[in-house]
């Protein structure tokens, strides 16, 4: 049997990880040889919930599941981990500006980052789920002076399968037979699903979508589907932002596939004119275990439209924030 490997995952008591918690243990990130120890952060006031996730996790009798640790600290929740899904963050309450919930979920993410540069493993992956997702990453990475930025991302991978979704509805192909989607920008709603660089497997090309259904019905589809998800079913994205979070995490580990990309939100090294310090969503490719933003891709005036609302969103993000920095 392989030594077991501790994965804290943070928020443990909330809806995304009613999903993920169980997917972890099943193996489905790690393989089905591996065991893994569970270090779950929560707050006090959640605790009473958290016991009874736990409960239904060992009634599961998972055999890959070696151990659970439950703990209010920070400090203790991110020991030796070599992964870490930074996924508890307060919701916004009624009246709350989105100032105010980026002023109080900013700290969270100081005081996280700072365990994390104290006690975790040097080599950790931080994937940071919790929104504002792309600045309470920034926070982290801030915070962690100690660790690589590469050791940080924060999580657009679920925009990235809601395009995926509607590019194989649109054209009957199973989403595994398309490469190279995008989404740049921001986790809100002004992130830029990009389609202009997909290829398929078979011989449909881009010219097969016209502008309109790009602008009119793909865009605004993926940017606003987290929003009609809240409408539909009541409450927010849940099992498919738990789906999004293990399959980030697992390309990340095992890497992408040749000739694609996926995307993901992390430090800006400059590329496509996007300012050095801001946590922002490109294409990577991964190889590894480290990811590299794709280089070289051709940003035509529309792109670049969207590119630049986004960072100028993030630059507004940073500044309200910029005590914690
Ligand atoms: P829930 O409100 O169900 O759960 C959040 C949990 O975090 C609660 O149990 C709460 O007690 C806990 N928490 C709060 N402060 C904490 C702290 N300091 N330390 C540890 N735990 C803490 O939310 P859920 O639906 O699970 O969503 C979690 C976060 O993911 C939210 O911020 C949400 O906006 C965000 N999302 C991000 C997505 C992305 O693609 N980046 C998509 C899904 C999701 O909306």
């Amino acid at each position: 049997m392989k030594n077991p490997i501790p994965i804290a995952v943070t928020g443990a008591a909330g809806q995304i990880n009613y999903s993920l918690l169980f997917r972890l243990s099943a193996g489905e990130l790690l393989g089905p040889d591996q065991p893994i120890i569970l270090r779950l952060l929560e707050i006090p006031a959640a605790m009473g919930n958290l016991q009874g996730v736990v409960m239904e996790l060992r009634d599961c009798a998972f055999p890959l599941l070696h151990d659970i640790v439950i703990t209010d600290d920070p400090k203790v929740a991110f020991i030796d981990v070599e992964y870490a899904f930074l996924i508890g963050a307060k919701p916004r309450g009624p009246g709350m500006l989105r100032s105010d919930l980026l002023e109080q979920n900013a700290e969270i993410f100081a005081v996280q980052g700072q365990a994390i540069n104290a006690v975790a493993s040097r080599q950790v992956k931080v994937l940071v789920t919790g929104n504002p997702s792309n600045t309470n990453a920034l926070i982290a990475i801030n915070n962690a002076p100690d660790l690589p930025s590469h050791c940080f991302a924060a999580m657009t991978m679920l925009d990235h399968t809601r395009a995926l979704s509607q590019l194989a509805e649109k054209t009957g192909y199973n989403p595994q037979d398309i490469y190279r989607v995008c989404i740049w920008g921001n986790h809100s709603c002004s992130q830029y699903p990009d389609l202009r660089h997909v290829r398929f497997t078979q011989a449909l090309s881009i010219e097969h979508f016209d502008a309109d259904w790009n602008l009119n019905v793909f865009i605004p589809t993926v940017q606003y589907r987290g929003t009609e998800i809240i409408k539909t079913r009541g409450q927010s994205s849940a099992a498919s932002a738990a789906n999004a979070a293990l399959l980030h995490m697992k390309t990340w580990i095992e890497g992408t596939r040749d000739h694609d990309w996926v995307s993901m939100a992390v430090l800006s090294d400059g590329s496509y004119g996007i300012d050095e310090g801001l946590v922002f969503s490109f294409p990577v490719q991964v190889v590894g275990g480290q990811f590299q933003i794709v280089q070289g891709i051709a940003i035509d005036e529309f792109s670049r439209e969207y590119l630049d609302r986004n960072q100028a969103e993030l630059r507004e993000e940073r500044q309200a924030i910029k005590h914690l920095l």
